[in-house]
């Protein structure tokens, strides 16, 4: 089925939060890859983050990652980011660089490390404040690498401690949003490493916590769409890393190594009303591009996102509710792989011709000559890279 008008607008309301780190030159540890014309500044990702707004129409936030996006000034940043026509998103913490935190950053053993990672949080909450920024996404790397090396118990109870402190240092237009990763860098075990965790630890801090949901941090072959539902039932999504992954975190483009599963998360996302904006629910990607191009690697990633979820618009959900009722399984399955195999493209192309947007915006990007002149004029400067 073609998308009807409504379905169209819907997908207009469709914005993505790009990352800051996605234009930097990033690797894995055996080699970081060096690309021409690659930003040199957190100004020059905000002016690369917004090419992929102005050829897409989709990516009108960048999320920062403190401190590898530190300036002296947030206010000019902001500033900045809002002359290109794009704003600045998610503030990311990061403790996971310094050597304090080896042996974790909230749940490490000693106090004043603890109390070091709190004041992190509490610098970034600044940063929000500058910058207009509402969320605050906490990764933490903390873990043990050894059974027996810390108590597990322990470590729970400093994360809720610190957590709290942090929480109180909002703003009553601020969230905290709490990210889970079942592994890495610690292998034996990590503090936070699911939803459920996550969301105990939410639900202990009140409601402006939710948990972010990182497309890459499962157990090969979890049912990740199950984890959107429930979440969004429960009123706690807070927001999305997306990206995709054949074996471990691998930071891929969003769809590109699994697109049926980027299709059944966003269906679930659509039944749970996660694109309504009461909902709260932040669409970002948090990816890398170590060989491919930076800003053409975003705007795949874009596309992809809006693609999949006009598939899921094409769903004829009163045919698939009459199915799952009758108890027919196979023609409940029918509806959506009708839907997932639906060819949106060319109203896609339409759609974006309609809005003052290029038809294929990806041929735009390349044609417009911004690449080559980036390449020109960033000589000289240290060229940002992931972790700088
Ligand atoms: C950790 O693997 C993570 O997913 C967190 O979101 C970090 O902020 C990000 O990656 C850094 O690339
Ligand atoms: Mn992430």
């Amino acid at each position: 089925m073609p998308l009807t008008p409504d379905q169209l607008d819907t997908l207009a309301g469709l914005a993505i939060e790009v990352p800051s780190w996605a234009y930097g030159n990033s690797g894995t540890r055996f080699k970081v890859f060096s690309t021409p014309g690659v930003p040199r500044d957190p100004f020059e990702k905000i002016d690369d983050a917004a090419q992929v707004h102005a050829f897409t129409g989709l990516a009108p936030a960048v999320s920062l990652h403190i401190p590898w996006d530190q300036v002296d000034d947030f206010d000019t940043l902001g500033s900045h980011a809002a002359a290109r026509g794009v704003r600045i998103g998610t503030i990311n913490s990061n403790t996971f660089q310094d050597d304090i935190y080896k042996l974790g950053s909230l749940c490490n053993p000693d106090a004043g490390v603890r109390r070091a990672a709190v004041e992190h949080h509490l610098a970034c909450i600044d940063v929000m404040r500058a910058t207009g920024s509402t969320d605050l996404k906490i990764w933490l790397a903390d873990g043990t690498n050894y059974p027996g090396q810390d108590d597990l118990r322990a470590r729970q109870d400093r994360l809720s401690e610190g957590l709290a402190d942090i929480y109180a240092a909002l703003d009553p237009n601020q969230r905290l949003v709490l990210e889970y990763k079942f592994f890495e860098p610690a292998f034996y075990h990590t503090d936070v490493p699911d939803w459920g965790t996550s969301l105990s630890h939410c639900l202990a801090l009140g409601e402006r916590a939710t948990v972010c949901l990182d497309t890459g941090h499962h157990a090969p072959g979890t049912n990740i769409e199950f984890i959107v539902m429930q979440l969004l039932r429960l009123g706690r999504l807070g927001s999305f890393d997306f990206n995709s992954r054949f074996y471990a975190d691998d930071d891929l483009i969003v769809g590109a190594a699994d697109p049926f599963q980027l299709f059944r998360i966003l269906h679930e996302v659509v039944r749970g009303g996660g694109l309504d904006a009461a909902s709260g629910v932040v669409f970002m990607l948090d990816q890398c591009h170590n060989i491919e191009g930076k800003i053409p690697g975003q705007i795949r990633s874009v596309l992809n996102v809006q693609e999949m979820l006009a598939r899921v618009l094409t769903i004829d959900e009163a045919a698939l509710a009459s199915a799952q009722a009758s108890g027919d399984v196979l023609a409940a399955n029918q509806v959506l792989m009708d839907a997932f195999y639906t060819d949106v493209r060319p109203q896609l192309a339409a759609w974006r011709v309609d809005r003052g947007l290029p038809a294929d915006p990806m041929a735009a990007f390349l044609a417009s000559g911004y690449q080559e002149q980036i390449e020109a004029d960033r000589v000289g400067g240290v060229q940002a890279s992931w972790g700088a």
